[in-house]
């Protein structure tokens, strides 16, 4: 009976045991996973937008080919995780509708613009540092059609951070000042938003007590953002960049940087819809689907015409 399957899955979640998509699990597991998952899959996605509007204007040869083929894998990521999802019983055409209604959300940090090519060095240093940081325990998630997507993705990332370091690095030793104020004001206006990635602090997010009992999340909000800012000052050191928190301080008793407090009511008011770029994005997204209607379309014609001649 149902009591004594969703105990026998506590067991197996206990023992450290993974999920496969055609074990039992309960409703509840299965939808917080649709959601995260699917809502990680609308990131990368809506992901590819902000670095896609400088693929044109790159500076170099170089550097367009490294933007070119990240944003491409941000497009792999998204079928990557779609299929994942879709394990789950939940169809590619729904989590799309609900994308492109404005239903589903997607990671705050699309919804801010790039304005400058330092921003591309900003995404693939900060954005992308601060996804690899969340991603590397999702690689544990219990669900493993999940944890086995997160693996490869997690290589991709770390390419992309890289990248992004490396062109930071470039424009602050080589650059002239002109240049080098640019990558500074990139980091001023990517930093906050880049914190918030992790979500709310755990005491304000509902759903992360039942996602760590149940091995989804391995790590908490909190405890991730704390992570990221440790790993990431040093590196804003070498790069020669400081970050826009006065309250930034190193503290030795915890082993660790004290920083100010993140400004919760722009995170909400992004996740609500109202950041700088939101009806931006989800307008690109629509168009794009609307244009791709002829393909889909053609795509069923040869699909029945084909039919046709296997009956025939
Ligand atoms: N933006 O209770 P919690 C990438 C929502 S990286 C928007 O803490 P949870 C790579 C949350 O959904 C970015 N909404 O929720 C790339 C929930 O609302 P709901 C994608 C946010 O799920 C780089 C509510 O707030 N990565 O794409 C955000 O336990 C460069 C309460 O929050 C992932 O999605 C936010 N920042 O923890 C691509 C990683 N934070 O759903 C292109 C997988 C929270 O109840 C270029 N996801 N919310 O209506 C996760 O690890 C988790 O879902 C969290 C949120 C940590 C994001």
């Amino acid at each position: 009976d149902e009591l004594a399957r969703e105990e026998a899955f506590e067991a197996r979640i206990d023992a450290g045991d993974f999920i496969e998509a055609k074990d039992w699990m309960p409703e509840h597991y299965r939808k917080t996973l649709v959601r995260q998952i699917s809502q990680h899959a609308h990131s990368e996605i809506v992901g590819m937008l902000p670095e896609g509007n400088w693929i044109t204007r790159a500076p170099t040869l170089k550097r367009k080919a490294i933007l070119l083929a990240k944003v491409q894998d941000e497009g792999g990521h998204g079928l990557y995780l779609y299929a994942a999802a879709e394990t789950l019983g939940t169809s590619r055409d729904e989590m799309t509708e609900a994308l492109l209604s404005g239903k589903a959300k997607y990671s705050s940090i699309f919804n801010y613009p790039t304005l400058t090519w330092a921003d591309i060095g900003v995404i693939g240093w900060l954005v992308d540092g601060a996804a690899i940081m969340n991603q590397v325990p999702l690689c544990r998630c219990s669900y493993a059609p999940y944890a086995r997507a997160m693996i490869r993705v997690c290589r991709e990332e770390s390419f992309h951070q890289r990248q992004g370091y490396e062109s930071l690095l470039t424009m602050m030793t080589h650059g002239t000042a002109a240049q080098k104020a640019m990558v500074q004001d990139a980091v001023n206006r990517w930093w906050w938003p880049s914190l918030m990635m992790f979500g709310p602090a755990d005491k304000d997010s509902p759903n992360s007590e039942q996602s760590m009992r149940w091995g989804i999340k391995r790590v908490t909000n909190d405890q991730l953002r704390q992570k990221f800012v440790d790993a990431t000052i040093p590196q804003a050191g070498i790069l020669g960049v400081t970050v826009p928190d006065p309250a930034l301080k190193w503290n030795a008793e915890r082993d660790a940087y004290d920083f100010g407090e993140i400004d919760w009511s722009e995170f909400w008011r992004v996740v609500g819809g109202e950041g700088p770029c939101n009806r931006e994005r989800l307008a690109a997204r629509n168009k794009a689907w609307d244009d791709g209607a002829w393909v889909r379309d053609a795509a069923l014609a040869h699909a029945r015409k084909q039919a046709v001649k296997m009956e025939a």
